[in-house]
């Protein structure tokens, strides 16, 4: 049984495009970021989403739990075999965890760097020209291509669509960077990507 925690519009929204994605039945749990549940912060402390509860155990990190999920249901192919395309398929959800999401929180919540609320608008705005120059490295990387890894969707797609969302929302326009603007587009039509964004009822499903 797979319990998984989640707000909205959070980063958790990864691995809920995955679990519909891979068709696992999961309990969909929506949290308050402001009065957490004893229930998720007794799993992880923390109290981060996504958080999974397997079985009671818990299991966080978008980047493990996607690799968990592509273990338990692996005709999903959420992640690619062959070696080489599933190492960069991880090294760039790795890169999504840790520097995109990153740059994104530096521009939207400048306190976490600084006490100091005179150096806010400054860390913002590096974060904000950071989080523009990934976007247009993820639209680089997506000419020629459907999807992040090529013809096929993996778990590398669900990342960027958290990206997309927070651009939405920060009115940080996607229209010069066609190839995520269609790839956005793209995702849309997946049925498995609208159930997850159904569910958060996200603004994504309003703008298409
Ligand atoms: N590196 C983690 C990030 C987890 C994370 O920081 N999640 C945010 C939401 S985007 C969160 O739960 N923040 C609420 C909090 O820290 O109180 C991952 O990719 O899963």
């Amino acid at each position: 049984l797979i319990t998984f925690f989640y707000f909205s519009p959070a980063c958790s929204l990864a691995t809920h495009i995955a679990l519909e994605e891979a068709g696992i039945a999961f309990s969909p749990v929506r949290v308050d970021p402001r009065n957490k549940p004893s229930e998720l912060l007794t799993l992880n402390p923390r109290g981060t989403v996504p958080t999974l509860a397997v079985d009671g155990r818990p299991l966080t990190e978008n980047v493990a739990i996607l690799d968990y999920l592509d273990g338990l249901a692996p005709s999903s192919a959420l992640l690619p075999t062959e070696p080489f395309a599933r190492a960069r398929c991880v090294s760039f959800l790795s890169w999504c965890a840790t520097s995109v999401h990153i740059a994104f929180r530096q521009f939207a919540r400048p306190g976490y760097f600084s006490p100091d609320t005179g150096a806010h608008a400054g860390i913002s705005e590096a974060g904000r020209l950071a989080f523009g120059e990934a976007l247009r490295q993820i639209d680089e990387r997506l000419e020629g291509n459907p999807y992040v890894m090529g013809d096929a969707f993996t778990a590398a797609d669900a990342y960027p669509m958290v990206f997309c969302q927070w651009a939405q929302l920060r009115n940080v326009s996607l229209s010069a960077l066609r190839n995520l603007e269609a790839f956005r587009g793209r995702m849309l039509e997946r049925p498995a990507v609208r159930r997850a964004l159904q569910r958060e009822g996200s603004p994504m499903l309003a703008q298409d």
